[in-house]
């Protein structure tokens, strides 16, 4: 299996998040990327190399020329409202809920922010922009593989990418890698594509980019959204809108769900999916089912990936793995690495 890794993830790392009225230190940290890196070269598996250039055509594919050109400048604009900002990160404090206008672009760039967010988890660090263009140029490398003829290929990148949506950035991710991966999928020859996203979270971002389309079926195996984040999100009866009725799965599972429970959902996704008659499958990877996760509520063990693997093996569908979440840093590498070594075997 090919590893499209982002050596230049590290250049984002944010200092804290906004939780419950306090700043608290990031979860979303480089060891987790820097971990599965070592795991993967320990147990000697595939072969890593660095994406091509990404086009900012293909981003855009996805994301809208408004938000991205927000993303570019973010820094500067930070730094400019006050140079001592160079030492700290950007994070929203407003936000245009319901009646508000969000059809005029404000010239305030705290009121951009969040214009362009949905919440205070996720700050704009120096590197963020960099950090997020290299990893969607890991996804797609990954995409045109499987367009290649690959079985199979990994993304190997952090900020992670589920919940940014086309105009919007929140839960760790700036650039939806996902997203622009099946979308180059299809603009690759690909006539239908499926994201199967097993992060712990609902995978709010390719939902919306994908809810009115009939050609990527998006299923998501997650945390309730009556007590899990991103709460509003994510339940059982969105199933696609307009052309892409029928086009969208979620499976929202109680917080305290074990392997066995899970993995019922799990195949449950992967009989939508060959419903479907996909011919390529991009899997949003996150290991934030993980037991020891200290944000999550899921109880898969190490072991249990290995079965993950296995099952998402038997779809028999090209398939791309991108790098989400999973916060339990020390086990982050072992969990990846059996799960691409379960889908391997
Ligand atoms: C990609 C991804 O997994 N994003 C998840 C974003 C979750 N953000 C909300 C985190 C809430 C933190 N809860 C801390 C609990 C400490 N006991
Ligand atoms: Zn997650």
């Amino acid at each position: 299996m090919r590893i499209f890794y982002n050596d230049r993830h590290a250049v984002h790392h944010g200092r804290h998040e906004m939780f419950r009225g306090a700043l608290v230190p990031c979860f979303e940290v480089p060891a987790r990327a820097d971990l599965v890196l070592q795991e993967l070269r320990a147990r000697r598996f595939g072969s890593i190399e660095a994406p091509p250039p990404i086009a900012d055509a293909v981003i855009e594919r996805v994301h809208a020329p408004r938000y991205l050109q927000f993303l570019a400048t973010a820094r500067d604009d930070w730094i400019a409202l006050d140079p001592a900002n160079a030492e700290r990160d950007a994070l929203p404090s407003y936000w245009p809920i319901r009646t508000f206008r969000t059809d005029v672009l404000p010239a305030s760039f705290p009121a951009r922010m969040g214009l362009f967010s949905f919440d205070a988890g996720s700050p704009i660090t120096a590197g963020t922009w960099e950090a997020a263009r290299h990893g969607a140029a890991c996804a797609v490398a990954g995409a045109q593989r499987l367009l290649a003829g690959d079985r199979s290929a990994f993304a190997l990148t952090r900020p992670p990418g589920h919940h940014a949506g086309s105009d919007f950035f929140g839960g760790y991710c700036f650039l939806n890698n996902a997203a622009i991966a099946a979308q180059a999928l299809r603009d690759g020859g690909a006539a239908r594509v499926v994201v199967l996203d097993i992060d712990y979270h609902h995978g709010n971002g390719t939902q919306a980019i994908f809810y009115e389309r009939a050609d990527v079926f998006f299923a998501s195996v997650h945390g309730d959204p009556h007590t899990e984040y991103p709460y509003y999100p994510g339940y059982a009866d969105e199933r696609g809108a307009g052309t892409g009725v029928g086009a969208n799965l979620n499976l929202p599972l109680p917080r305290g769900t074990d392997f066995a429970r899970w993995r019922e959902a799990l195949q449950e996704a992967l009989r939508a999916i060959r419903g479907f008659g996909a011919d390529a499958l991009v899997v949003s990877l996150g290991l934030d089912t993980f037991e020891g996760d200290p944000i999550s509520g899921f109880r898969l063990r190490g072991d249990d990936y290995l079965r993950v693997g296995e099952d998402l093996a038997a779809a028999g569908l090209p398939t791309l793995f991108v790098f989400e979440g999973g916060y339990a840093v020390a086990e982050v590498g072992v969990n990846t690495v059996n799960l691409l070594q379960g889908f391997t075997s």
